[in-house]
């Protein structure tokens, strides 16, 4: 098994993170991103979608959703559960894993890559073209802000995101938590059971990975 990665990237980092709890040891292999990396010959015949994390499996194929690749290796290595146990954790994990990837990955991406200098022409992962649209910034910033209001509510009522038990929900939201640093938004500042949670599960040591 081998894990295509880029360090700083928050997807990637959702896959490091879930390979840590799950204490498995998984070669990496460095794609950079800064340099387009991904978007070599030698990398799309791998992914064509241009995109980190991939996982190559035990049986050679490639994993390129960071869900599936969770989900992979929560089969091979059921403990510690992080993907719920039974019909309905399995579901609200999942549940609460897409609404995290929908409606917070994808806001705050709106806003960096509509933003950064270095996203010109390159507003979506992989090799599509598409140019900055500027007002996606103010959009993308009221979105983010909506979305961590939602996940304040939740986390009021509930430990962690999917119910009583960590799971790869957290470990998304501790992502994008994070990488909505880059566009200098600081969630857990102003959210009181947000700052609960991101204490808790910033001290668990996989955060670091
Ligand atoms: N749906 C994919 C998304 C992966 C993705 O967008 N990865 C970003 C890094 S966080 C990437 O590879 N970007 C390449 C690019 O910007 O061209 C997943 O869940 O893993």
């Amino acid at each position: 098994m081998r894990l295509f990665d880029f360090p700083r990237a928050p997807n990637p980092r959702r896959a490091r993170i879930f390979i840590a709890e799950k204490g498995l040891d998984i070669p990496k292999v460095p794609v950079d991103l800064y340099h387009m990396e991904q978007l070599s010959p030698e990398f799309l015949a791998i992914n064509p979608l241009g995109t980190v994390p991939v996982l190559e499996t035990n049986d050679g194929s490639y994993l390129t959703e960071t869900v599936a690749i969770c989900h992979y290796l929560e089969k091979l290595q059921p403990e510690p559960v992080l993907m719920g146990g039974g019909a309905t954790e399995e579901a609200q994990v999942l549940m609460w894993n897409n609404i995290v990837e929908q409606n917070g990955l994808f806001s705050v991406a709106e806003m960096l890559r509509n933003w950064s200098p270095g996203f010109s022409n390159h507003v979506f992962p992989g090799s599509l073209e598409y140019e900055q649209m500027p007002e996606l910034i103010e959009r993308g910033r009221r979105r983010s802000e909506q979305f961590f209001d939602q996940v304040e509510i939740r986390l009021g009522e509930s430990r962690y995101l999917a119910g009583e038990k960590f799971s790869l929900a957290d470990i998304s939201l501790l992502a994008i938590t994070d990488f909505a640093r880059w566009v200098e938004l600081d969630p857990p500042a102003s959210r009181m059971a947000l700052a609960r949670w991101y204490r808790e599960v910033s001290e668990r040591p996989s955060s670091g990975a």
